[in-house]
């Protein structure tokens, strides 16, 4: 007899964290559809969650641990066994080279499990060793250290679902649900807006999917963000729009940045921008007076990838505070936490803090550590780079260097060069293929589930998290496949730990943005050889301080809006603090923007077109290309360009072609779209095989990163590189090059 159930669940494969409905027919998950009765996401979902059963149930899914052989392919080796080798080695190498010589680096799906990123932490603290690294910082960590620079507003963001205006800097938050429309159904939230009266501003050179639905679409040059929110402000001020009385009273650095902001006139940033003078006037005229409730300004990628991210989110920052669109005292507030400590929001700054410079010192470009975390595009360097302090052993979560880093052939000659490499995968991932090990972890519907992480994320950046006091939590549905040998990646951790004889203190939120504003202490679970805890009962420690008991949250097994009537208080009578958009360290650097030659740079003939980055609504990054359900049989990431730039090359739609960087080349597919400027062509990051599989093109697609180099542009403080705004040449590929691929 069979046995099917349907229960509630949550999607973890982006920050949105849909409440969905998981259908396991023996033991097996088979269908997953939106919750109807989510309260929240009312039966959203997308195509990745309802792929849910297809991810799951993936033939490639590794089911074993697997290990190297000395002839270079795998063999399956029990978890437990696994773990006592690493520990050997690690313990070995710590004793012979010191900790630093063990780097951790945490991607993307860490999220899904929230003890693993949390323990995987306690465990390189419990070794010393300083250098724990994360995707943030080759994704948006100019965010984190703008906040610091410019200090944070205690009222909080003002809604999205009540504003008149929106301005949105190279993100498409209706695939990427990552910022700004709240990512819990945005189709939804901007359809209702637009009705509303809302008029949403986008700056793309694109026509996403967002900046079709705008009022006013800003087609730039890739890379000129910075210049034109400078000529925003520049306007706003000139025009006297700006709000004096919130400035008067909370905000410092105003006469230093009218200055800094001065020479971005209108015409100045219409020419550098190649944009229409009247449309950059028209977007600042709209952001500053349109309707009754002003909007924020987020910036997404796309904007941060120009090698100036930390000064574009600060200059976002600006234009917000300038406009004082922040949640003043009385207003509610939007993001009350649920499954995180209660606080109390209040209509005044906290002052701006130390950035980065302290804590470890990299050994290339004069990188340190920094609130968004150490500089991962500098990690290769950091192995490769001989002498005191190098990298030898590196432990991998749910992320893959060789896919998503810049400087694909350097992360290659680091892998290789390593000697150790363990990766904590649920699949052979193109890392994974270089690894010593790989670790295959349990998947999400195979582990309880919460949305405190998708909660957390409002203390990293504005304009995210959930938009409500909105938590679920669901059980696990389905116990791994038969015969499987999985681990829960926290539990691999504490068994390195046991096995190394070393205590590991775990404190549920990371310090930096999140920990600084907590009114409660965070809870410290301490780990050692004794620990026997089950990640259900570590859910309720890490949520021991919550504003909504865990048992109360489980009690609604489709997730609950709770009834909390938080509001923003009145400001301290004693409050000095001030935020700051006088920073002369942003304000030197805008000063230098205004320096580059741009027109130079524009007539570079050897490199005619920019590459610009875009995601791809089926895949989260680099997971599930493979997956026919996904994939719809085009698993390769093409070369999107403008169907006149396609003809100028005498190139169609299929062609092969070589995409070449002044660092790299790559081979790509070309395919024509129309929503492109013509100087300008777009690829989806995360594809492509390791350096000698260019033949395998049509199958596996292009790695992007291949054409970034890491030491050359990249912001000077997270050292991000440019990876998008990437100046190009296409060239058809030559017949005798397409044979060969064939
Ligand atoms: N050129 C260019 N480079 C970029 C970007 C870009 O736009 N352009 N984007 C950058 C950004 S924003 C980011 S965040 C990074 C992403 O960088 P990463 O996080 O390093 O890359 P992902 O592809 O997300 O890695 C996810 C890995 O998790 C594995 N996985 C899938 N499911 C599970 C699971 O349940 N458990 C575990 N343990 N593993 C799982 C997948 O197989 C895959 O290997 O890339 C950055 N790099
Ligand atoms: N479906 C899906 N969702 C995802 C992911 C995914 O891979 N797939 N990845 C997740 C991750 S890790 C992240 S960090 C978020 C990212 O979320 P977003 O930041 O929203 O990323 P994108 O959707 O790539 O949107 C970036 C936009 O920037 C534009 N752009 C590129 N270069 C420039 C430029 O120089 N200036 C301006 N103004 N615009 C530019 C592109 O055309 C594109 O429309 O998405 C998350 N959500
Ligand atoms: S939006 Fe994100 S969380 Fe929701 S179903 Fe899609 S991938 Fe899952
Ligand atoms: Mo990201």
């Amino acid at each position: 007899m069979t046995e099917t159930t349907t229960r509630p669940g949550i999607c973890r494969i982006c920050s949105a964290h849909c409440g969905v409905l998981a259908t396991v027919v023996d033991g097996r998950l088979t269908k997953v559809t939106g919750d109807p009765d989510n309260p929240m996401f009312k039966g959203y979902t997308c195509s990745k969650g309802r792929a849910l059963p297809e991810i799951h149930n993936n033939p490639s899914r590794l089911l074993h641990s697997q290990k190297r052989q000395p002839d270079g392919t795998y063999a399956p080796i029990d978890a437990e066994q696994a773990t006592d080798e690493i520990a050997d080695r690690l313990k070995h190498l710590i004793e012979t080279y010191g900790p630093r010589s063990v780097a951790l680096y945490l991607g993307t799906n860490g999220l899904p499990y929230p003890p693993s990123p949390l323990t995987a932490n306690a465990f390189m603290r419990a070794i010393e060793s300083p250098m724990f690294f994360t995707a943030n910082t080759i994704d948006q960590p100019g965010k984190q250290i703008a906040l610091a620079l410019h200090g944070h507003w205690l009222g909080g963001d003002v809604p999205f679902n009540e504003a008149d205006t929106w301005m949105l800097v190279g993100t498409n938050p209706l695939v990427s649900k990552s910022i700004g429309i709240p990512g819990q159904n945005p189709g939804q939230s901007l359809r209702a807006a637009i009705a509303r009266g809302m008029n949403l501003i986008v700056i793309d050179p694109r026509r996403s999917q967002t900046a079709a639905r705008a009022a006013i679409h800003i087609q730039p040059r890739p890379g000129e963000d910075v210049a034109i929110v400078a000529g925003i402000i520049n306007f706003i001020i000139r025009e006297n729009l700006c709000d004096t009385g919130f400035l008067t009273e909370n905000v410092v650095g105003f006469e230093e940045l009218a200055a800094a902001v001065s020479p971005f006139s209108p015409e100045y940033v219409s020419e550098r921008a190649d944009i229409p003078v009247q449309q950059l006037i028209d977007a600042a005229h709209l952001f500053a007076t349109h309707g009754s409730r002003g909007g924020m300004v987020n910036a997404g990628t796309g904007a941060n990838f120009s090698a100036h991210g930390t000064l574009l989110e600060y200059l976002c920052l600006c234009l917000t505070t300038i406009c004082g669109r922040w949640q003043r005292a009385g207003e509610r507030v939007l993001r009350p936490n649920t499954l995180m400590p209660a606080y109390t929001a209040k209509a005044q700054a906290h002052p701006p803090y130390e950035g980065w410079g302290y804590g470890e010192q990299l050994r290339v470009r004069g990188l340190t550590d920094t609130v968004a975390g150490l500089p991962t595009a500098a990690l290769a360097d950091e192995i490769l780079l001989e002498g005191e302090g190098q990298v030898r052993a590196l432990i991998c979560v749910g992320g893959n260097p060789m896919a998503a880093w810049p400087d694909q052939r350097k992360t290659y000659r680091a892998m290789e060069s390593l000697d150790l490499l363990v990766t904590l995968d649920t699949e052979m991932s193109l890392t994974s293929r270089l690894a010593d090990y790989v670790i295959a972890p349990m998947m999400q519907m195979e582990t309880p589930a919460m949305t405190q992480g998708s909660e957390l994320i409002k203390y990293y950046a504005g304009g995210t998290g959930i938009p409500a006091a909105y938590a679920q939590y669901a059980p696990r549905l389905i116990d791994p496949p038969e015969g499987a040998d999985l681990v829960e990646e926290w539990k691999f951790f504490l068994g390195l730990a046991k096995r190394m004889n070393l205590q590991m203190f775990f404190v549920n939120f990371f310090g930096g943005g999140g920990g600084r504003f907590m009114e409660s202490a965070p809870v410290v679970v301490t780990m050692d050889k004794n620990t026997n805890l089950t990640t259900e009962e570590l859910f309720v420690e890490m949520c021991a301080n919550s504003r909504i008991p865990l048992d109360d949250v489980a009690s609604h097994p489709h997730g609950r809006i709770f009834d909390i009537d938080a509001v923003v208080q009145e400001r301290d009578p004693d409050c000095t603090a001030r935020l700051d958009i006088g920073n002369p360290r942003m304000l030197t650097e805008l000063t230098e923007v205004l320096a580059e030659d741009f027109h130079t740079a524009r007539s570079d003939t050897a490199y005619p077109l920019r590459l610009i980055s875009r995601r791809h609504g089926s895949f989260m990054n680099s997971s599930g290309t493979g997956l026919a359900k996904l994939n719809g049989g085009k698993p390769y990431n093409p070369a999107y360009m403008h169907p006149n730039a396609l003809n100028a090359l005498g190139l169609q739609s299929g062609d092969l072609v070589t995409v070449t960087s002044p660092h790299d080349y790559i081979p790509a597919i070309a395919e024509a779209d129309d929503s492109l400027r013509h100087d300008v062509i777009a690829m989806h990051h995360a594809f492509g095989g390791l350096p000698s599989e260019d033949d395998e093109v049509r199958e596996r697609g292009s790695n992007v990163g291949r054409l970034v180099p890491t030491a050359i542009e990249y912001d000077p403080i997270s050292g991000l590189p440019r990876q998008s705004n990437i100046p190009v040449n296409v060239t058809a590929r030559t017949v005798e090059e397409v044979d060969n691929l064939a």
